[in-house]
């Protein structure tokens, strides 16, 4: 027997003992990918408002919510990713999911829990609202409302129809083998006493009868009008040499929006340009206002109003703003909450900047 039979006999042995030698050709092939930088399968993308819009539409108009699908929901799904034959690995990132949802006039999706967590960013319409854990929120456009890990949450139409992008974590959470979902006994959660849900929970006063774990450390509903006032307010300074007037929806104690998604509005300014640089977290994007251009590894990917593209991780990456005379709104979301948790971000500027 030569050394490679034995060695394949030797393979074939530990195998029925599940080992495995880091000999094998398959180990050394594996180890040789190994390098300084990380690899991902995330592939940049731009998917196309008019395209989206026009198929959400077309469902809508086919037929109701009822019995059909738990959510009237559109995933945007990665290139990489459209022939994995598991569903819950058919995602926007390797970590991230965005989905454009419809709800019609009357229309009711019920209630449920899961623990991935999620968030709407409103794009369209007026008149629905969405409840979380009781509180009733009006959805407007360019607001934000989270929905966290295991709060009850449905959405309720009682005007136009309304048009928003969700992103769900639960692509990490399939990874991590945990995802678990529950619908709300009966349908719909009762409503708590309406009261102003947008205030802002920090300095707030809440009833002292309520404990003090019961209170939510999340503030769930951020208004587009306090965003853009904000942003109007740090015009004329210099903002980030990476993204411009760049803001992150921060949760009460100032961290992160939820602990595995960081959701952010950034305001590229007339003709503005961006440095370039990268970083090992990947970024969805909405345009919400503007047109502009996003350069990912030396390739150009063009950007209208209501677009979304994917920036991979560890991409290098530069936006402008191709107008003259208006400004541009980048809505956002990236893993950079779980890298920073296990202590593995990493960002590089680019030679330029
Ligand atoms: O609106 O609650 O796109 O539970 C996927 C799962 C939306 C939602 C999605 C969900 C929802
Ligand atoms: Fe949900």
């Amino acid at each position: 027997m030569t050394e490679e039979q034995q060695l394949r006999e030797l393979d074939a042995k530990l195998r029925g003992l599940s080992v495995e030698g880091l000999w094998s050709p398959a180990s050394a092939a594996d180890m040789a990918t190994y390098s300084k930088d990380p690899h991902t399968t995330v592939l940049p993308h731009v998917w196309k408002w008019p395209a989206l819009y026009e198929a959400i539409q077309t469902v809508a108009d086919m037929h109701g919510l009822d019995g059909k699908a738990e959510r009237r929901v559109l995933r945007l799904i990665n290139p990489a990713y459209l022939n994995q034959t598991n569903r819950r690995q058919r995602t926007t990132t390797h970590t991230m999911l965005m989905t454009l949802q419809l709800l019609k006039p009357g229309e009711i999706a019920h209630d449920h829990r899961h623990n991935f967590a999620a968030f709407r960013f409103i794009l369209k319409g007026q008149g629905a609202y969405t409840v979380v854990e009781g509180e009733e929120i009006p959805m407007a456009e360019g607001d934000l409302i989270l929905t966290p890990s295991m709060t009850w949450h449905g959405h309720r139409n009682g005007g136009e129809p309304v048009v928003w992008l969700d992103g769900l974590d639960n692509p990490l959470l399939f990874l991590l083998q945990s995802i678990t979902w529950e619908a709300y006994p009966g349908g719909l959660q009762p409503v708590k006493s309406p009261a102003d849900h947008s205030a802002p929970r920090v300095g707030a006063t809440r009833p002292m009868w309520e404990k003090a774990a019961e209170r939510p450390s999340y503030n769930l509903h951020y208004k587009w009008q306090d965003t853009y006032d904000k942003l109007q307010s740090l015009a004329d300074g210099p903002g980030s040499p990476y993204d411009g007037v760049a803001l992150e929806y921060v949760n009460p104690t100032g961290g992160h929006t939820m602990p595995t998604m960081s959701c952010g509005m950034q305001m590229l300014r007339r003709g503005e340009v961006t440095k370039t640089h990268r970083h090992n977290y990947s970024v969805v994007y909405h345009a919400f206002r503007g047109n502009g251009t996003t350069v990912i590894d030396g390739e150009k990917f063009n950007w209208q109003q209501g677009d979304c593209f994917v920036v991979p991780l560890w991409a290098w990456h530069s936006h402008q703003n191709r107008s003259a005379s208006d400004a541009a709104m980048l809505f956002s979301v990236s893993d950079l909450p779980v890298m920073e948790a296990l202590q593995l971000l990493r960002e590089e500027p680019g030679e330029t900047g």
